[in-house]
């Protein structure tokens, strides 16, 4: 009989192994998306019901960070679990930059590589491609999202406002052609191209004054960086959601059959905000809020394709933003003329490029349907403890010294328990740190707003420590540096100790 129960055992131990929880995890990356640019985090000027509706079905944070107030160094973050300014070279990058991510080290897809998903990445990258700057862009460029862990890849180099303007489909362009090479140079115009700057006469949206924004024109918007060639290659920003929204379903629908991990890398609302027409003027917020309403929809088409592939119950979907938010960002697109009372910071102070708290602190949305009890949480947590996390759902191990600022809050993440992160370093013009409820910003040089002729964000920046109390003091308008001076210390302390791990 026991010899039985043995054989059972072992004949049943594969069945075991398969049960062990792989979901599918589809990973949403807003672009520039506010604490307050959705209704369910509290934004009454515009709706987002499919946002909202994941929100609903799933875990709400609202404590969840970025570790950064830009783009490539909150990606750098995510992707390796470190936090980016460990690294030299992780701030905004240009359009032709060198990869900066190791392809020797752990990254996030490569742990749901490690345990035998297929992972693709769609959308925004804007961590570097190849070796060099001076790269060819009409034959294979590596390294990229390929060598860091993605078995499939469609994106766009970085940003929409930079060139190249063009999609990459697993390291070649879409749409090269012999007879007209893509050329790309930051430094110097190249090829007799108009440029924003030469032909305003040309531009279907302006740049703003001061924001640059005025080089090589492609489809009536003056970009950053110079380009020539590749006409057939070139995006139409009204239709680059389209492009990507199709690549995703498609990779859902290939691989629906077993487990996946996908990242969505939307450009919504980052400039130049050019929805599609069935979004242009609906949000009444200008072609910014259109372009949240656009997001939104893409949110929602991902959950309806989720949905009638039957893989619902077996889905986990993120949706969280690389930074804050930010109003006039180069172009003259109605963010801030109609604006129209809406806060996309909601009631936090700052916003992108901002070491207050609008700056990392964003919409943090997990759902996993059937299985995530709806509800809110104030955990501090962070997209870069995504890695640890998956790394201990599967229970895979971390190589020494890799991922050291990721750490597993798995149960934190699928709602289970609200503790989360003890301390966490929040970086905008400078580096934050937050311990429990307190916030100390050390004191930074600096112009105390980015300008009203530019973003006009609060950056945080002030010459003596400001330290807040969060939990009755979210929207750090209560210094207590003076009154609590231990305090600081003890936090400044605790800052140079985490710079130095
Ligand atoms: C800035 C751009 C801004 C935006 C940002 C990157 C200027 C004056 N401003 O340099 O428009 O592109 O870079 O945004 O050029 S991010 O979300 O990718 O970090
Ligand atoms: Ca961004």
């Amino acid at each position: 009989m026991k010899k039985f129960y043995c054989l059972l055992f072992l004949f049943l131990l594969p069945v075991f192994w398969y049960a062990q929880e792989k979901p599918n995890v589809i990973y949403i990356y807003a672009d520039d998306i506010g604490y307050g640019d959705v209704s369910s985090y509290g934004a009454t000027k515009i709706k987002t019901p499919n946002i909202d509706a994941l929100a609903k079905q799933g875990i709400r944070f609202t404590n969840g960070h970025s570790t950064s107030a830009t783009c490539t160094p909150s990606r750098y973050a995510l992707m390796t679990g470190r936090y980016p300014w460990r690294q030299k070279g992780t701030s905004i990058l240009a359009g032709d930059a060198a990869l900066i991510i190791p392809v020797d080290k752990i990254t996030l897809p490569k742990v749901f590589k490690q345990a035998g998903y297929s992972t693709g990445i769609v959308g925004k990258w804007h961590l570097g491609l190849g070796n060099t700057v001076e790269k060819n862009w009409n034959s294979p460029i590596k390294p990229g999202p390929n060598e860091t862990g993605f078995d499939y890849s469609f994106i766009f180099p970085a940003t929409a406002d930079r060139v190249p303007t063009i999609f990459m489909e697993n390291q070649l362009v879409v749409g090269l052609d012999d007879i007209d090479p893509i050329a790309v140079d930051y430094l110097k115009k190249i090829g007799n191209e108009p440029t924003g700057k030469e032909h305003p006469e040309l531009l279907k949206m302006k740049s703003t004054p001061n924001h640059g924004h005025d080089q090589t024109i492609v489809n009536g918007i003056g970009r950053i960086g110079y380009m020539t060639g590749g006409k057939k290659a070139r995006w139409v920003d009204e239709e680059i959601s389209f492009t990507f929204l199709e690549k995703a379903k498609r990779f859902i629908e290939d691989h629906k059959k077993e487990p996946f991990f996908l990242y969505f890398g939307a450009t919504e609302p980052h400039v130049p905000r050019m929805p599609a027409t069935q979004f242009k003027g609906k949000s009444g917020l200008g072609y910014r809020g259109d372009a949240i309403l656009q997001l939104d929809w893409l949110v929602g088409e991902i959950m309806q394709k989720v949905k009638v592939s039957g893989i619902e119950n077996n889905t986990i979907i993120i949706f969280t933003s690389d930074n804050g938010p930010v109003l006039d960002d180069g172009y003259e697109d109605g963010a801030v003329t109609e604006l129209n009372g809406h806060t996309p910071s909601g009631n936090l102070r700052g916003g992108k490029y901002s070491t207050l708290e609008a700056g990392t602190r964003v919409p943090f949305i997990i759902s996993w349907k059937g299985k995530t009890s709806p509800r809110i949480s104030g955990a501090l947590v962070s997209q870069m403890d995504l890695l640890a996390s998956f790394a201990s759902m599967f229970h895979i191990a971390i190589p020494p010294n890799e991922a050291i600022d990721s750490e597993n809050h798995l149960n934190t993440l699928l709602g289970k328990t609200d503790k989360g992160r003890d301390s966490y370093v929040e970086q905008g013009s400078t580096l934050a740190i937050v311990l429990g409820d307190w916030k100390m910003i050390p004191p930074n040089k600096g112009p105390a707003n980015t300008g009203s002729s530019l973003t006009n964000i609060e950056t945080g920046n002030l010459l003596q420590p400001q330290l807040f109390y969060l939990k009755d003091d979210i929207s750090e308008n209560n210094n207590l540096a003076e009154k609590y001076p231990e305090k600081v210390k003890q936090m400044e302390v605790l800052l140079n100790t985490i710079k130095e791990k």
